[in-house]
């Protein structure tokens, strides 16, 4: 076990400390400890100012859903086959009043220590499913992509969530994509195979996101109920320079080919990295090059 050690200091004008002060710096001091790897830490204001700020911006998470201050970005996904928009993936943004924009890096992972990450999870797929309910009432029906953490996968409720939500809004199951990363789906405990499989026959879209920067096994990845591989942006972004990236793209393609599966690349930046994937074979690319992801109004107007 990891040793504590934890002194109370100035904090009680904090309202997340009112309530369990001693537990939530004791926690604060066990993730620097996991963090470090080290065995004892000493809460201090110094040490852990950022993790104060933090912890007390989860305690608003809830709140901010409630209050609108969460809001998705779209970023389009081209096929390069069609030459058509046919689906794009939302991301998350948070619209702070005091902090302003946070970033999902920033506050995702905290999501996820704190077990808010269901709540946010169910909230952008119904934001996108109602966005794509309105965009199939204006003749469009595009596909939404929506990441999900591998928690998530540990929620056997989410399948049944996403089917309601489609079934009320008349939407089709397999225009919704959903995108999770690379390791949480090789993470491959039985829960997370399970939900996978339910959403699998449902007919919804699995994407294996940030695919270059886990360390799947090749065994494993034949067995994963998934539809497409989302290529990481590390192989992506400077793929027309740079030779090693190309041999590594043009093995994941190949790969997914094998696979039966369909392939994204993101991070594609410039014409000369959109032209080498189409003769790479590469179905879909999305990047700034095409976007940068956008609110829904200059979304809709690109
Ligand atoms: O937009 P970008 O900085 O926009 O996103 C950063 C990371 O945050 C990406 O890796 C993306 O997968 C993740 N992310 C964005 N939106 C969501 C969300 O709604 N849920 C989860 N779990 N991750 C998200
Ligand atoms: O979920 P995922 O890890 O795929 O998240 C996509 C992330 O990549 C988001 O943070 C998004 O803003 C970012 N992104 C999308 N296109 C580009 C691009 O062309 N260049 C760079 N640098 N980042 C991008
Ligand atoms: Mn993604």
């Amino acid at each position: 076990p990891t040793s504590l050690t934890f002194t109370l200091s100035q904090y009680d004008s904090l309202p997340i400390y009112s309530s369990q002060p001693l537990l939530l710096r004791a926690d604060i001091a066990m993730y620097r400890c996991k963090g470090s790897h080290t065995k004892i830490r000493v809460f201090s204001e110094e040490l852990d100012q950022h993790s104060v700020q933090r912890l007390s911006l989860m305690s608003e998470l809830k709140e901010a859903l409630i209050d609108g201050q969460l809001s998705l970005h779209y970023q389009p996904k081209l096929s390069l086959s069609s030459g058509e928009i046919e689906c794009t993936e939302c991301l998350i943004r948070w619209e702070h009043p005091e902090y302003g924009m946070i970033r999902p890096d920033e506050f995702i992972g905290l999501a996820e220590q704190t077990g808010s990450i269901r709540t946010v999870t169910q909230w952008a797929i119904k934001t996108a499913l109602e966005q794509q309910a309105r965009w199939r009432e204006k003749g469009f029906l595009l596909g939404v992509a929506v990441n999900i953490s591998a928690l998530d996968l540990a929620d056997m409720s989410l399948p049944a969530y996403v089917g309601e939500l489609q079934t009320r809004l008349r939407l089709p199951p397999e225009k919704l994509t959903l995108e999770v990363t690379e390791s949480a789906v090789m993470e491959d405990t039985e829960t997370a195979m399970l939900a996978l499989e339910n959403l699998r026959r449902m007919g919804v879209q699995l994407s294996i996101d940030d695919f270059g920067t886990g360390f799947s096994s090749m065994a494993q990845l034949k067995q994963m109920p998934v539809n497409e591989l989302k290529i990481d942006k590390a192989f992506v972004l400077n793929l027309a320079s740079n030779q090693d990236d190309q041999t590594m793209v043009r093995t994941f393609l190949s790969l997914a080919e094998n696979l039966g599966l369909t392939t994204v690349a993101e991070g594609v930046e410039d014409q000369a990295a959109q032209d080498l994937l189409a003769r790479m074979g590469c179905s879909r690319i999305q990047g700034y090059h095409l976007s940068k992801p956008l609110p829904v109004e200059a979304f809709e107007t690109w």
